[in-house]
């Protein structure tokens, strides 16, 4: 059985969702389906009843990652395409917070792309949200690897030429632990799988579709809203064969799957780097800090 997150069960408190939420003022546009993701992440967090001083927030560069401003937590807003990387040194550096990153579709998959089979086959205890628009929102309308073939954008004017990539086929080819996708304005299921995904133990990635108002106006909400179908009850999350077939299945017919696709268990890095110390350096307690203290001339 996975041992839930070891901070869940140490410092619990009761808080509502408006206790996570800052006074920082949005820069988001009206409309905007980041506000989604926000509603649905706070939900989250008091549903858990996570502590803010044990949660960190971690985001790279444009509109999406500035989620974190509007989190009571301790946060860190990186470079472009670069919160996984920051957020794995924070996760293994202390492995008792919650770690939650958030960030764009070209955030995660166009610079920092090369970081994300990375995180899913180490297993990184951490909740990954992607908040999916499929454009560059900050940036005012390029194309995204998430942008479909038809969409018109300020670097694609006649279309692209391109096939999207797919986030979801892409985590459960390279070892996530977790998987799941919902539209963003479906808060419901967005902040139930933000708080199952919290309390999985490892790589938890949530793709939340987002519309964008201002520089995609064929996914709109009500586009995704139509096109996503939730997986039926029967659908077996710890078979990932039978996940891939499910989104290829879906996409064939322009239907967006969502729900939990795939959940699995298997050691987190920190846990493995645990073990290692204990087995190789004889250290009862796996403490990074004292490690490097020890290594210290
Ligand atoms: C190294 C670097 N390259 C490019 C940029 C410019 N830039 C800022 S945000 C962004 C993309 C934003 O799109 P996305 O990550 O999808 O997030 P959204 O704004 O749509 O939420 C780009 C290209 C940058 N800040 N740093």
């Amino acid at each position: 059985m996975n041992a839930p997150h070891p901070q869940m069960h140490l410092h619990k408190v009761e808080l509502k969702s408006k206790d996570y939420k800052t006074d920082a003022t949005s820069f988001w546009c009206a409309g905007c389906g980041h506000y989604g993701v926000l509603t649905g992440l706070l939900r989250s967090l008091a549903e858990i009843g996570v502590d803010p001083n044990y949660l960190v927030s971690v985001s790279g560069i444009g509109c999406s990652s500035r989620l974190p401003y509007f989190v009571n937590s301790y946060k860190m807003h990186t470079l472009h395409g670069r919160a996984g990387p920051v957020a794995t040194g924070v996760q293994l550096a202390r492995p008792d917070l919650s770690v939650v990153v958030s960030g764009g579709d070209g955030d995660g998959f166009s610079i920092g792309g090369g970081h994300m089979p990375h995180l899913a086959r180490k297993n990184i205890n951490m909740v990954y949200i992607l908040m999916d628009n499929h454009v560059y929102g900050l940036t005012k309308g390029q194309c995204s690897p998430t942008s479909r073939q038809v969409m018109k954008t300020t670097t694609t004017p006649y279309g692209g030429l391109e096939e999207p990539l797919d986030p979801i086929m892409y985590m459960l080819t390279y070892g996530a632990t977790f998987v799941g996708q919902a539209f963003a304005g479906n808060v419901k299921l967005a902040s139930q799988l933000i708080k199952e995904g919290m309390e999985h133990k490892g790589f938890a990635f949530i793709n939340l579709l987002s519309q964008c108002p201002s520089f995609n106006d064929i996914d709109t909400a009500q586009a995704f809203k139509d096109a996503c179908e939730q997986v039926p009850d029967g659908h077996d999350t710890s078979d990932l064969v039978a996940a891939m077939a499910t989104v290829n299945a879906a996409k064939k017919e322009g239907r967006i799957p969502t729900g939990l696709l795939y959940k699995t268990e298997r050691p987190t890095l920190d846990e493995r780097m645990a073990e290692l110390v204990t087995r190789v350096g004889g250290h009862k307690d796996y403490d990074l800090r004292k490690i490097i203290d020890l290594a210290r001339p």
